[in-house]
C-alpha cells in the first residue's frame, strides 16, 4: 500500500518569467538584454506563450494526464507596473488562468514573487532596498484581494537561498552582485519581506494558508571522514538552509558572517505549510580558494552546466529534507523536483525513485501533503536560457507544439495510481 493520502496533491509547477513570455517590465528583461548574461545570447521571448492563451491549454494537458494541482507564480512587474499602480487588465489575465485550472479540477499553489522583480523596484536598489519588503507586503495584499478566491495555498517567495546567493553572491543573476555580504544581508530582507507579505496575505484571506519555499539540497563532505571536508559541507548547509530553517523557529537569524544573532520581529512561526524545491547532492570538498564559501563541489558533471549545478540526483536527500522540513511541525509540499535531462533518459527512473523518497518521508512520519515536478513543459532555465529541457511536455519553440515526454506518461500513472506500482518500477527498471 502506498502511504499517500487520499488527497495528496499531484502535480507540476512553472514560474511566470519562464513561461509566460513577452514581459518587458522586469529586471529579467533587461538582464537577458545585456551581452554575456545568458548562454547563447539567448532571451525569454514568447517563452511557452502562457501569456497569450497558451495556459489554459497546457493546464488541461495537466488535469488530462492526471494532475490534481499546479503551482504557478504571479509576475509582479505585470500587475504593478509602476509603483502603487495595479494593472486591472493583468490581474483579469490571471482570474483566467487560475479560473482554468480550478474548472479543470486542478488545485492552484500560487508564489507571489519568483525571482523576477518589477523595473522600478530594481532602480530602487533590489532586495538592497530597505523600502522593498513594505512594498512586497503591498503588493501581496492586493494579490490576496483580487484573486485569493481561486488560490488553494501561497507562498510568498521561491527559494530566498538562491536568490540571495545568484544574484548578490555569485553575481549571475540580476542585479550582479558579488559580495557575500550583501548575499547575507538580502536573504534577511527577503525573509523579512516573506513576514511581511504573509501578513498582508492574512489580512485580505484570514484563512489562506501561506508557506516560503526553499530551496534545499544535501551538503555532503566530498570524503565522508575528513574533518575538512564536514567542516565546509556543514558551513554551506548552515548558510544556505540551516539558519534559515531556525530563524522560522525562533526567529533569529545566525547568519554566517554576522556577529550576533538578529532578531526578526515576525519571523518564528511565520509559515503555515513549507515547500521544499529539491534537485540533488553537492558533495564538498574543503578549498578556501573556492568561489563558494570554504569548499567547491565536486560532484559528477552530468547535471551541471558551465554556470548551474544542481547537484547529483540522490533521492534519500529528499526523504532527509523532507524529513527536516516536517520537524517544523507544519504540512510540507515538494515544489520543485526535477531533472534537466534533454532526452529524457533518466528521467523516468529519476521520478520513481524520487516518489519513492517522498514515501518513504511520509512513512517515517513526515506531513507531506504533495508532490509538484519541475516542470510541466520546457522553459526559460535563467541563464542557461532554453538549454536545458526540464518539461513534462517537450516545447517546439517554433511552432508552440508540445509533445509529451515519456516521462509525462509514467508520472500520469504515479498520478492516477496514487503512488508508483511495482509493475511501474518493473517496467522502468534501472533507467
Ligand atoms: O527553473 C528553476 C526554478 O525557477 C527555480 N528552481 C530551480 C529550477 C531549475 O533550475
Amino acid at each position: 500500500m502506498h502511504p499517500f493520502p487520499d488527497d495528496f496533491l499531484w502535480g507540476a509547477a512553472t514560474a511566470s518569467h519562464q513561461v509566460e513570455g513577452g514581459n518587458s517590465l522586469n529586471d529579467w528583461w533587461d538582464w537577458e538584454h545585456q551581452r554575456g548574461r545568458i548562454q547563447h545570447g539567448e532571451r525569454s521571448g514568447d517563452a511557452a506563450g502562457w501569456w497569450d492563451g497558451a495556459a489554459e491549454d497546457d493546464l488541461r494537458r495537466a488535469a488530462d494526464m492526471g494532475h490534481s494541482a499546479h503551482r504557478l507564480s504571479l509576475e509582479w512587474s505585470r500587475l504593478e507596473p509602476e509603483p502603487g499602480r495595479f494593472d486591472g487588465r493583468a490581474f483579469d489575465r490571471y482570474r483566467e488562468i487560475l479560473g482554468a485550472a480550478r474548472d479543470l479540477g486542478l488545485a492552484t499553489n500560487v508564489t507571489l514573487y519568483h525571482f523576477t522583480l518589477p523595473r522600478w523596484a530594481a532602480r530602487r536598489g533590489s532586495w538592497l532596498s530597505r523600502d522593498l519588503p513594505r512594498r512586497f507586503a503591498r503588493f501581496s495584499g492586493e494579490a490576496a484581494t483580487r484573486l485569493g478566491d481561486l488560490v488553494d495555498l501561497w507562498a510568498t517567495i521561491n527559494e530566498p537561498n538562491v536568490l540571495a546567493f545568484m544574484a548578490y553572491g555569485e553575481g549571475r543573476w540580476p542585479p550582479g552582485r558579488q559580495s557575500a555580504l550583501a548575499s547575507f544581508r538580502v536573504l534577511r530582507m527577503l525573509l523579512r519581506a516573506h513576514v511581511g507579505s504573509r501578513r498582508a496575505v492574512r489580512a485580505a484571506r484570514p484563512d489562506a494558508p501561506v508557506g516560503l519555499v526553499l530551496n534545499m539540497p544535501l551538503f555532503e563532505p566530498a570524503h565522508i571522514g575528513h574533518p575538512l571536508d564536514r567542516a565546509a559541507a556543514s558551513f554551506q548547509d548552515w548558510g544556505f538552509t540551516g539558519s534559515v530553517l531556525a530563524g522560522l523557529v525562533d526567529g533569529k537569524l545566525r547568519l554566517p558572517m554576522t556577529l550576533f544573532p538578529r532578531h526578526e520581529p515576525g519571523l518564528a512561526g511565520s509559515f503555515d505549510w513549507l515547500g521544499v524545491n529539491y534537485y540533488g547532492r553537492f558533495a564538498v570538498l574543503f578549498d578556501p580558494a573556492a568561489e563558494k564559501p570554504m569548499g567547491r563541489h565536486v560532484q559528477q558533471p552530468t547535471t551541471r552546466t558551465e554556470w548551474v549545478d544542481w547537484g547529483q540526483p540522490c533521492p534519500r536527500g529528499l526523504t532527509a529534507s523532507l524529513l527536516r522540513a516536517g520537524q517544523l511541525g507544519k504540512p510540507v509540499y515538494v515544489t520543485e523536483n526535477g531533472l534537466y535531462d534533454n532526452d529524457d533518459r533518466a528521467r523516468p527512473r529519476f521520478l520513481i525513485d524520487h516518489v519513492d523518497a517522498v514515501a518513504d518521508a511520509i512513512s517515517r512520519g513526515a506531513d507531506v501533503r504533495g508532490y509538484f515536478h519541475w516542470s510541466l513543459v520546457d522553459n526559460f532555465e535563467w541563464t542557461e536560457g532554453w538549454s536545458t529541457h526540464f518539461g513534462l511536455l517537450a516545447l517546439d519553440r517554433s511552432t508552440g507544439e508540445r509533445t509529451p515526454r515519456r516521462s509525462a506518461a509514467i508520472f500520469e500513472r504515479i498520478c492516477r495510481a496514487g503512488g508508483v506500482e511495482a509493475a511501474l518500477r518493473r517496467e522502468v527498471g534501472e533507467g
